[in-house]
């Protein structure tokens, strides 16, 4: 059940947070698959992952192959974070806040180490032409702690009320994929998002985010969900390669 400060919180402000909600065991076994995938070409593909390079970095020496990695797409049938986006703690209040019956549809594990970009600001539906269009809920697991300085998330409460806004490519050279950006909106009234390592945001995917650059020398990595109604119409395919795999969760 949702408290009332969450569902005032997600009515206002278009997040609520739930600190501690992970623990530190699930954030470590995270990120130690994460790390086996990128390091095991094989597995990867026979998990039929996606693996996105941090264009920050395109072109150095990297120590680990995963320095080099910004986000990987499509783990969410996969051990532990399968286990994750299908338990009852997160499905529970998921399910409260769009249908009784969700898909988890996407995920990405965003690794973040020292010197990747931050993704600009942007509303999640931009990348999900659906049917019925929302609501479409996003869960951000901090895997480990984020900052100001490692790049951390900065949200624009009440912004979930404003239509999808036009967004432009990311106007820096060379930037990652998928990254676009609105600028058309004042974001004066942001907020930051500091994180410890188990906490979770849930938020509106009209809810205008973005993250900042990793100024600092470790890794800022998080493990985020989308989820929407059972039977939604996607129909990304018609405009860019799709990344969306719909897994039945209630
Ligand atoms: O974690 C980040 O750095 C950005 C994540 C984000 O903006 C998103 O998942 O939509």
């Amino acid at each position: 059940m949702l408290t009332e400060d969450q569902r005032a919180s997600w009515a206002e402000r278009g997040f609520f947070r739930i600190d501690g909600f992970a623990a530190p065991e699930t954030c470590q076994a995270m990120l130690a698959r994460v790390t086996r995938v990128v390091r095991e070409p094989d597995l990867a593909a026979a998990l039929g992952v996606k693996v996105v390079p941090e264009n920050n970095k395109a072109g150095l020496e990297v120590a680990h192959p995963e320095d080099g990695v910004s986000k990987i797409f499509k783990l969410h049938r996969d051990t532990v974070f399968a286990d994750f986006a299908q338990s009852a703690a997160v499905v529970e209040p998921v399910c409260e806040l769009i249908a009784p019956d969700i898909d988890v549809f996407l995920s990405q594990f965003i690794f973040k180490t020292a010197g990747a970009w931050g993704q600009p600001w942007h509303q999640d539906s931009l990348y999900f032409p659906f049917e019925p269009a929302r609501p479409v809920v996003g869960v951000w697991l901090a895997v480990t702690e984020a900052t100001l300085r490692n790049g951390c998330l900065h949200v624009l409460p009440g912004s979930h009320t404003e239509p999808v806004h036009h967004h432009v490519p990311d106007r820096r050279p060379g930037a990652n994929y998928g990254y676009f950006e609105i600028v058309d909106h004042d974001m004066g009234a942001a907020e930051p998002v500091l994180m410890e390592p188990g906490d979770l945001l849930v938020f509106d995917s009209h809810l205008m985010h973005c993250s900042t650059d990793n100024e600092s020398g470790g890794i800022r990595a998080a493990m985020v969900y989308h989820y929407a109604a059972s039977g939604t119409v996607d129909h990304t395919d018609d405009y860019f390669p799709s990344v969306n795999d719909w897994v039945p969760c209630r």
